[in-house]
């Protein structure tokens, strides 16, 4: 895969020369190139952004650095046999990004990022690239940062771990919290390693008894329990037929019942006044 990003301050995207990121670049299945937006801003101060037409507060990226930015590396990049480009504008006012949304993004060949600071870039930009290539704007979350540069870091290394050979092994990520499949609703819930007993906390019988199928249930219980807790939203939301009669149980156990459409929500009897 190929990545572009085009933003004020490259300095902010050196993570991705650590980590899995870096490894995957290092490895050959990701390709990432940085360009600073100035080297597209022709005047003596080098102007990016400019005042937001009908009044309001803060400053607006203008179209023109941007336009001969995307042409340039857009070019570039099919010059260099990329194909296919997708533009991934993030912004507080996008679409939620989603592990669905990962796993998509990471079926594109090149993607070319274009984070911006203050309020944003002038419409226009996404509008027009929009008439020849997919656009898709996304936010990482409902709270507002000062650019889009973090969001860069979370999408990409979202959408790298999920590429071919960047993980040991093609299984990690079959039980991913959010991965599409039997536990799609639900988080993950403990995990442990040694020692055995730590500042007098062991480790529940179960997960040494060796036995597969009762680990499954034991792992599948703690999610339902973390998942409640954390994001009782992914329960309400969940296809009641995902859940089994054990499932069932603990809900139960946990004070959630399904309610007349079979959906499960909060008992109201065993609610506190
Ligand atoms: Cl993508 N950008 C900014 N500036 N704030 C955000 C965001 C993006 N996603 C959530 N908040």
């Amino acid at each position: 895969m190929r990545i572009d990003v085009v933003t004020i301050f490259p300095d902010y995207l050196e993570p991705l020369n650590v980590s899995l990121v870096g490894k995957a670049r290092t490895a050959g299945r990701l390709d990432v190139r940085v360009h600073d937006l100035r080297d597209w801003a022709y005047d003596r101060h080098n102007t990016v952004d400019d005042t937001p037409y009908g009044g309001g507060p803060g400053m607006v990226m203008k179209t023109e650095p941007w336009g001969e930015a995307l042409d340039q590396v857009l070019a570039d990049g099919y010059e260099a046999g990329a194909r296919l480009p997708a533009l991934v504008v993030p912004t507080p006012s996008g679409r939620p990004f989603t592990q669905a949304l990962a796993v998509e993004l990471s079926e594109r060949p090149w993607l070319v990022f274009t984070p911006a600071r203050y309020e944003g870039i002038d419409s226009r930009v996404a509008a027009e690239y929009a008439t020849r290539l997919p656009v898709y704007e996304v936010s990482i979350g409902d709270y507002v940062l000062a650019g889009g540069e973090a969001a860069v870091l979370v999408v990409t290394e979202a959408v790298a771990r999920l590429l071919p050979g960047v993980l040991g092994n093609a299984e990690s990520h079959r039980d991913d919290s959010f991965a599409p499949g039997p536990m799609a609703h639900l988080l993950e819930g403990p995990v442990l390693t040694k020692p055995p007993q730590w500042r007098g906390r062991g480790i529940p019988e179960v997960l040494l008894s060796g036995h597969h199928g009762k680990i499954a249930r034991w792992r599948r219980d703690e999610a339902l329990r973390r998942t409640i807790a954390h994001r009782p939203d992914l329960i309400a939301a969940a296809d009641p037929a995902a859940f089994d009669k054990k499932d069932r149980e603990m809900l139960s156990i946990l004070g959630w019942l399904p309610g007349p459409d079979g959906r499960f929500g909060p008992n109201p009897e065993a609610m506190e006044e």
